[in-house]
């Protein structure tokens, strides 16, 4: 079976491994023997910034880490076992930004990639390559590979605009979001490798990961929302909203500077139904046990979606190929 799953960071690895792990896949590394199951993560890349002439792809690199053994998993980003060496000595040259922190190790990935990408070799590429090292047992692939990077309109106090690392990382989200915007979209297009993936799919997943800043930014690049109202496939989306809060991060600030409320029917609302909008992306719309939803056009169901342990993300992987009416 090809299940094509939409993913952002830490929400988009865990998932990830539990669809892994109900298709009967090591939920880190690659099967012993080859799987008749092929996943594919279209990742988000609006979170991807230059930090001291280095490319930083949290997101697919979160993904990469986590399901290839290498991740942090206490902090959810960067690498296990980390030293910070040359964090300290930037420091001490008081380069700037100080606020966000490149891990030694880490730094080995952003050195690899960012010289592939001067090379000329595109960020489908480049992931392929670091792949090759961490054997993730999925495809991770950029949704795109033209340059689109989140920006956050705030007011500081004058308007200004601020790149989503600086607003996340920095500031916390905490001066309110007037506008999220994914700078470059307009321009960008889906990779040709997205595009058949989304089109050959038996079913495709929505990660419970951030419906702003990850699938949203996915959503932004025009021709993916269009692939995924095409694909036979049937479209499954898991709430990252769980009585009305997000169960990690600040996807609540996010949600209203969209003027999206923070509930599972508000955000399954947002998706929109494949049949019952113009715009919809979703079949069916999965919300937490003692959440309800109405999502006009998309069939609901609650079962459990905390993502404690591998086994419980397994659940409700199988939760969401049962409405799909797929069967590994
Ligand atoms: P990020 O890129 O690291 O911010 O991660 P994602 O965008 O992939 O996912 C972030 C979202 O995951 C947050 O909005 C959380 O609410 C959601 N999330 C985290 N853990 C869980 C969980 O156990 N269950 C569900 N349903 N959502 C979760
Ligand atoms: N998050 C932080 O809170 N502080 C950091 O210094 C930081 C550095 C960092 C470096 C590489 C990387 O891949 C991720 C990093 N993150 C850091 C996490 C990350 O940028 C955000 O949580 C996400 O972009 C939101 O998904
Ligand atoms: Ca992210």
């Amino acid at each position: 079976m090809k299940v094509v799953v939409l993913a952002g960071g830490v929400g988009g690895a865990r998932f990830l491994q539990g669809v892994k792990a109900a298709l009967g896949m090591p939920a880190v590394g690659e099967p012993e023997e080859p799987s008749p199951h092929e996943v594919t993560a279209v990742v988000n890349v609006g979170d991807d910034v230059w930090m001291h002439g280095l490319r930083v792809c949290p997101d697919l690199d979160t993904c990469m880490y986590t399901l290839g053994g290498g991740i942090d998993s206490e902090k959810g980003w960067g690498r296990l076992g980390e030293t910070w060496s040359v964090k300290e000595e930037l420091a001490a040259y008081g380069a700037e930004p100080s606020w966000f922190g490149l891990g030694d190790r880490d730094i080995a990935t952003h050195l690899v990639r960012s010289r592939m990408l001067r090379a000329g070799y595109s960020l489908t590429a480049v992931t392929e390559a670091l792949c090759d090292r961490w054997r993730p047992g999925v495809r991770l692939l950029p949704v795109t590979d033209d340059r689109v990077e989140t920006h956050i309109a705030i007011e500081d106090p004058e308007p200004r605009a601020v790149h989503f690392q600086e607003w996340w990382v920095r500031h916390r989200a905490e001066p309110a979001a007037r506008a999220i915007v994914p700078v470059g979209a307009d321009e960008a297009k889906p990779t040709p490798a997205v595009l058949d993936a989304v089109a050959e799919a038996d079913v495709v997943l929505i990660a419970p990961s951030n419906p702003v800043v990850s699938v949203g930014t996915l959503l932004a690049v025009p021709g993916f929302r269009e692939a995924l109202r095409g694909t036979k496939a049937r479209v499954v989306g898991l709430s990252p909203i769980i009585g009305g809060r997000p169960l990690r991060g600040m996807a609540d600030a996010c949600l209203s500077a969209i003027g999206v409320e923070t509930t599972a029917e508000a955000v399954g609302r947002h998706y929109g139904s494949r049949q019952g909008s113009e715009e919809g992306i979703l079949d069916a719309w999965l919300v937490h046990t003692g959440d309800t939803a109405d999502v006009p056009g998309a069939s609901v169901r609650a079962v459990p979606l905390l993502m404690s342990d591998v086994d419980s993300t397994a659940e409700m992987t199988r939760a969401a190929f049962d409405i799909a009416g797929v069967q590994p």
